[in-house]
């Protein structure tokens, strides 16, 4: 019975849209059209880079390169295991001519706001909150300029261990 019925549906498809064959190919070809166009902008999603640090204070990546007008997201992450008061991690990108040294340095006194010093926040570009043992965030630096842009981790100590890298813009 079903099966008689939907065969009669098929058949009565059939012949519907025999009645303007010429009429249903512009038609889906407009509905076709827009889909190249709304998938134009994918090549502009950012390209991903992962960050990640540990419970023995380096980054896995010490340099990045990108390209003059890239947009990239860094997904960070911290896969250690001590406490975020013991060692927590961030990721601080410092615009070019900054010194991560004296930022960080800075930054030592900065406990409440988590690491960032309030005199020197205009050298930010972005950073990440400091995270605790397992867990990520993620920047995004859009149309990035030609630079060496020095990335640190601000947490007391950890820069001078070598928790730093630098992103190459060219
Ligand atoms: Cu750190």
């Amino acid at each position: 019975m079903n099966t008689r019925c939907s065969l009669l549906v098929s058949l009565l498809a059939i012949a519907l849209s025999g009645c303007g064959p010429k009429d249903a190919t512009p038609a889906a070809a407009k509905a076709a059209a827009p889909a190249p166009a709304a998938a134009a902008p994918a090549p502009a999603a950012p390209r991903v880079i992962e960050i990640t640090a540990n419970d023995t204070m380096k980054f896995n990546l010490t340099t990045i390169e990108a390209k003059a007008g890239e947009t990239i997201k860094i997904v960070f992450t911290n896969n250690g295991t001590l406490p975020k008061e013991a060692m927590g991690h961030n990721l601080v990108v410092l615009k070019p001519g900054s010194d991560g040294g004296a930022f960080c340095a800075a930054a030592m006194a900065a406990k409440a706001t988590d690491y960032i010093p309030e005199s020197l926040k205009s050298q930010v570009v972005a950073t990440t909150a400091l995270l605790g043992p397992k867990k990520s965030e993620e920047i995004i630096l859009k149309d990035l300029k030609a630079g060496e842009y020095p990335y640190v981790c601000s947490f007391p100590a950890h820069f001078a261990v070598g928790m730093k890298g630098v992103l190459i813009v060219k």
